[in-house]
């Protein structure tokens, strides 16, 4: 688990040069640790910031050699982003610059942050809900912004609106059930026995399906995948087969065997990868080999690792060459395939990164299983911020529906309202965690509006 109580940092802005570059902190010695690389113009340290303040001066890093013009923001309260004492240094936007700045606030005490991880302290703060997250986290990074985007849309669709009507209800409920108690010795009835077992079995029910619901969810999530991907021939289906362990795609001696994609999930010394077998590509493709090529297409476009496959016993083709030379790929392995044939491409063979590999006896199959694993235990495959937003979430959603259902059991057996209403309280808090609401003040103000008391 990631800990609230460190103070992360990161480089805030974006990469490349131009225009500002920025560094930001969040946690408790966010002040602390700029005020160790940083020399203010009117002699106010971070540290001796009580409200929020932007603070001139100068950078001061041994590395750097020379003193270079910032601002400092700083938040010492909770009235930052995070909800956390935080800090940004805006200066200059010349990456090697930001990286010496940030190396310096580690040494000084701070931590790198991890993807999303202000987003998700904001988030568990109760400083945005789970759709404004998802808005956030959708566009830190493209490369794993991606993958983020994919699992935080699936979490919160569908899912906020829900819990924003299922707390609306709670708390009418709740309303009523605490006036009935505060009102208990006059005759009035603010909530049947009757009309409370229905709406607390309802809203448990409902609680109930919401936290199946995303169990389901989090279990389905996909594996890590990786497809292979190479011109037709090139011997893919047989190193799909011979990573399974068994032939079930299609090898032929002629092109465009394979007209589909097949899926083979690969259990690697405890970890899953999900291999996909797609379709040669072959950009002439018309018809029903055009159709391959679509889910072809799809398939590639889903997986985090690309196998590209390069035959080494004909000449290289252009197609070859061009996707080696393409510096915009996602995550890949080269392979050089069918190595037990004399290699007969020079520029193939002298591929520098390239993993020989033989479906036919074997050869390098071993060291390309080493490879897959090593890609998804990697940290750029983790999605940390939306694994964790997602257990949280789910671990929320369960005790919400735990506290319901023994709320309905109370009402059942007509027990005591106070216990009923305690129930709903912890059930609402919850409730209240995911959606990053805090109930009481909400259900304070209901109190008031529609019974005056305290008048
Ligand atoms: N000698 C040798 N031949 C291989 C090896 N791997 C594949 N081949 C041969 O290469 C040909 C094509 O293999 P496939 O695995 O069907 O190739 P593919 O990339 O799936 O082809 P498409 O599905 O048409 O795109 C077949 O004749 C295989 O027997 C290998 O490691 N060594
Ligand atoms: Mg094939």
């Amino acid at each position: 688990m990631l800990s609230l109580d460190d103070t992360i940092a990161a480089i805030a802005s974006a990469t490349g040069g131009g225009g500002r570059g920025i560094v930001r902190l969040s946690g408790p010695r966010a002040a602390e640790c700029v005020s160790r690389c940083f020399c203010s113009a009117d002699d106010r340290l971070p540290t001796d910031l009580r409200r929020p303040s932007a603070v001139e001066g100068e950078i001061s890093l041994e590395s750097l050699g020379r003193q270079l013009p910032c601002r400092v923001l700083v938040w010492p309260t909770a009235r930052s982003y995070t909800r956390q004492p935080a800090a940004e240094v805006h200066t200059l936007a010349s990456p090697p610059l930001l990286e010496a700045l940030l190396r310096a606030l580690c040494a000084a005490g701070a931590r790198l942050a991890e993807p999303g991880e202000f987003t998700l302290r904001a988030f568990l703060a109760g400083r945005i809900d789970l759709t404004q997250a998802e808005a956030v986290l959708g566009v830190i990074d493209a490369a794993d912004g991606r993958a983020l985007q994919a699992a935080l849309s699936q979490l919160a669709g569908g899912l906020a609106s829900p819990l924003r009507q299922l707390r609306e209800q709670l708390l009418d409920l709740l309303a009523r059930l605490e006036a009935g108690l505060d009102f208990a010795d006059e005759d009035i009835e603010f909530i049947s026995a009757a009309e409370l077992q229905e709406l607390v079995t309802s809203v448990a029910a409902e609680v109930a399906a919401l936290a199946a619901k995303l169990r389901e969810r989090s279990e389905g999530t996909a594996p890590f995948t990786a497809v292979l991907v190479g011109r037709p021939n090139a011997g893919k289906s047989s190193l799909f087969n011979a990573l399974a362990g068994e032939a079930r795609a299609i090898v032929s001696p002629l092109p465009g065997a394979t007209r589909d994609y097949l899926t083979a999930e690969l259990d690697l010394a405890g970890v899953t990868v999900r291999l996909i077998d797609t379709a040669g590509t072959d950009p002439a493709a018309v018809g029903p080999a055009g159709e391959a090529q679509r889910s072809r297409d799809e398939a590639i476009r889903l997986a985090q690792l690309e196998l590209l496959c390069l035959d080494a016993t004909r000449p290289s083709h252009a197609w070859d060459r061009e996707r080696l030379n393409d510096e915009s790929h996602r995550p890949r392995l080269v392979l050089r395939t069918k190595c037990d044939v004399v290699l007969c491409d020079r520029e193939i063979a002298q591929e520098a990164n390239a993993l020989s590999t033989s479906a036919a006896t074997g050869a390098g199959l071993d060291d390309l299983r080493a490879a897959l694993r090593a890609a998804a235990v990697s940290p750029a495959a983790e999605t940390d911020a939306s694994t964790l937003t997602s257990a949280r979430c789910g671990e929320s959603l369960r005790l919400a529906a735990e506290c319901l259902a023994r709320a309905a059991e109370l009402c059942e057996r007509r027990s005591g309202q106070e216990l009923i209403a305690a129930e709903l309280r912890v059930a609402l808090d919850e409730l209240g965690k995911v959606a990053g609401a805090v109930y009481t003040d909400d259900l304070l103000d209901r109190i008031f509006s529609r019974f005056c008391i305290g008048k």
